[in-house]
């Protein structure tokens, strides 16, 4: 049994506001819900991002040139699918080597190998690890670039983001500079529609990890017991998953009695959202300086880069 994952969740069960990792969300099965959630036409973030990344790497191309950066390294933290890197590795020749960096095995690799076969010139490395702490890159002459898509730091408390950024600058060293996707604040029908798709596949994924649980955990959840519930908390300016018990219920888990009360929810994730000058200050206490952001149309999301400014 996985005692990690199983320390985890008894702690996260034990609280009052009981609460899970949304880390746990990514096994084989969690990962391929994340991938369908991807295609939904009301999951704006990924399709918006994605149309953004070719201007991106266009200028970047030009920024990159007009600096004499011809020998790069872009690291993409919490590597999944890679869908996001072609992009950018299509409009990039600076970049020699790609490095992903997630804790998730098999989905990572087989797609690196994809990626491998698509860009035979470039060096393509996976590096298993918590990429939330500093992690020692081989070293190399190249600039680095770190990449962090899909607004996947709105899963971090914002000091935790903080924290993140700041470890982020120590793993790619001075020089450096970081590519991130942040999902912006807007009006709460358009986020709240992106979490509570109309074919339920959001909420198959917020299940998954009692799926998950049952399987790995031997635990005894009844999935038709729990409902999925996402909601935009405007004053923390998040979006925040809850499992919902809809009876009073006894769980067990690896043989610990977990007591739900009708109604009583599982928190189990935050999704942060950030005006584009409000990240700024954020990056700029994690020693990162604003240098340029991309906006969607309607601002409705933003990739900006980042140059270490030392110190
Ligand atoms: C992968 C963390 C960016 O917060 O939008 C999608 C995860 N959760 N639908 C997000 C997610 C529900 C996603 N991130």
């Amino acid at each position: 049994m996985n005692q990690g994952f199983l320390q985890d969740v008894l702690a996260g069960l034990r609280l009052s506001q009981k609460a899970l990792s949304p880390k746990y969300f990514y096994d084989e099965q969690g990962s391929e819900y994340f991938d369908q959630i991807c295609q939904l036409e009301e999951y704006y973030p990924y399709r918006t991002e994605l149309a953004l990344l070719p201007d991106v790497a266009q200028e970047l191309n030009q920024f990159f040139t007009q600096h004499s950066l011809d020998n790069v390294q872009l690291v993409e933290f919490g590597a999944g699918s890679l869908h996001k890197v072609k992009p950018l590795l299509q409009e990039l020749p600076m970049v020699r080597e790609f490095v992903a960096l997630d804790i998730s095995g098999e989905h990572l690799k087989r797609a690196s190998a994809d990626l491998a076969q698509s860009f035979p010139q470039i060096e393509i490395k996976v590096a298993q690890g918590d990429f939330t702490k500093p992690i020692r890159l081989e070293l190399s002459e190249a600039t680095s670039i770190g990449f962090f898509p899909g607004s996947t730091i709105g899963n971090f408390e914002p000091k935790e983001a903080v924290d993140f950024l700041r470890n982020a600058r120590t793993t790619l060293g001075k020089d450096s500079y970081m590519l991130l996707g942040v999902d912006t604040k807007k009006d709460r029908q358009m986020l709240e529609r992106a979490y509570n798709d109309s074919k339920d596949i959001t909420a198959h994924f917020n299940k998954n990890i009692l799926a998950r649980m049952n399987r790995e955990l031997d635990a005894d959840f009844n999935l038709d017991q729990f409902r999925h519930v996402a909601v935009y908390n405007q004053k923390l300016g998040r979006i925040e998953m809850h499992l919902r018990s809809l009876v009073q219920q006894e769980v067990t888990i690896a043989g610990e009695a977990i007591l739900f009360d009708q109604d009583e929810t599982i928190h189990t994730e935050n999704s942060y959202k950030y005006h584009p000058e409000e990240f700024e200050q954020l990056a700029s206490s994690a020693g990162w300086q604003g240098e340029k952001t991309w906006l969607a149309p309607d601002g409705i999301f933003a990739i900006m880069l980042l140059r270490n400014a030392g110190g």
